[in-house]
């Protein structure tokens, strides 16, 4: 689903928001619903358009397992965002590359998309421009985020669920070295990093009411063949969990 506000001299408009999943048949008409009410009542505004768009996927999703999370505590966004720069310099993301990704979120147009930069020039690597490369067809397998609550609270809110299943399909990708994001609604301000295997969550990451936020992808300096990188990000269906033979026997694990 894709929701935006028409602006004069930009055929595009204004993004409003946005959202996947990747759902069995009969849970289609759900989730329909759920990105609807999304686009109908988001705080960025009311849209003059919404696209939802529905297609089979042919190819059996790959199960991903999740990494782990990490909450971190800042009580300024001036220390929210030293937390995320630290922790990108210590995933071995160059300064240059650090504050090309800080100048990329503080754009007050947001893009629909991310932003793909190398991790040493701080180049940007797509060329999709104020359109950014748009994450698709991945969810969060439903037993295994049921399972991933017991243990970690913060994976009840639905914006984290939605968000981490994100950053999860990207984090799978060799290529991606790390991840910076955090959202373009207003009254939301914790965002997160991913590298090395963990989610960190950041809280304070820019002020209530600011409307600038987006994502940023650290790709690896050698990484030859981008465009393959992003149709594998737009298209490969990817479930975050792990398959039901592998789950059965790690719950077993679990309660014995
Ligand atoms: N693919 C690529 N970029 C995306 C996608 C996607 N599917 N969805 C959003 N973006 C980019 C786009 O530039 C948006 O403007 C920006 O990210 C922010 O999106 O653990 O809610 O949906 O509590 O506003 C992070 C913290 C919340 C969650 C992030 O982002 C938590 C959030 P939003
Ligand atoms: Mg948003």
């Amino acid at each position: 689903m894709r929701a935006a506000k028409e602006n004069d001299g930009d055929e595009r408009g204004i993004h409003i928001s946005g959202g996947e999943g990747l759902r069995l048949y009969h849970q289609i008409q759900e989730l329909a619903e759920e990105l609807l009410q999304k686009a109908l009542t988001h705080e960025r505004g009311k849209p003059d358009t919404i696209h939802l768009s529905i297609e089979k996927v042919k190819e059996n999703p790959v199960f991903v397992p999740p990494i782990s999370i990490k909450n971190h505590e800042a009580n300024t966004v001036e220390g929210g965002r030293e937390v995320a720069c630290q922790l990108l310099r210590n995933i071995g993301i160059s300064e240059n590359s650090i504050q090309s990704a800080l100048q990329h979120m503080k754009k007050p147009k947001s893009i629909r998309g991310a932003a793909l930069i190398d991790e040493v020039s701080g180049l940007r690597l797509d060329q999709r421009g104020d359109k950014g490369v748009r994450v698709s067809r991945m969810d969060w397998d439903v037993e295994s985020l049921r399972f991933m609550q017991k243990s970690d609270s913060s994976l009840v809110h639905q914006r984290a669920i939605e968000a981490s299943a994100l950053a999860n399909k990207v984090a799978f990708y060799p290529e991606v070295v790390a991840e910076l994001c955090w959202s373009d609604d207003p009254g939301y301000t914790t965002g997160y990093v991913t590298g090395q295997g963990i989610y960190h969550r950041i809280p304070c990451l820019k002020e209530s009411g600011n409307a600038s936020g987006g994502r940023v992808f650290f790709i690896r300096h050698d990484v030859q063949n981008i465009e393959d990188l992003i149709h594998r990000l737009e298209r490969q269906p990817v479930l975050i969990g792990w398959e039901k033979k592998a789950f059965e026997t790690m719950n077993k694990r679990v309660e014995v």
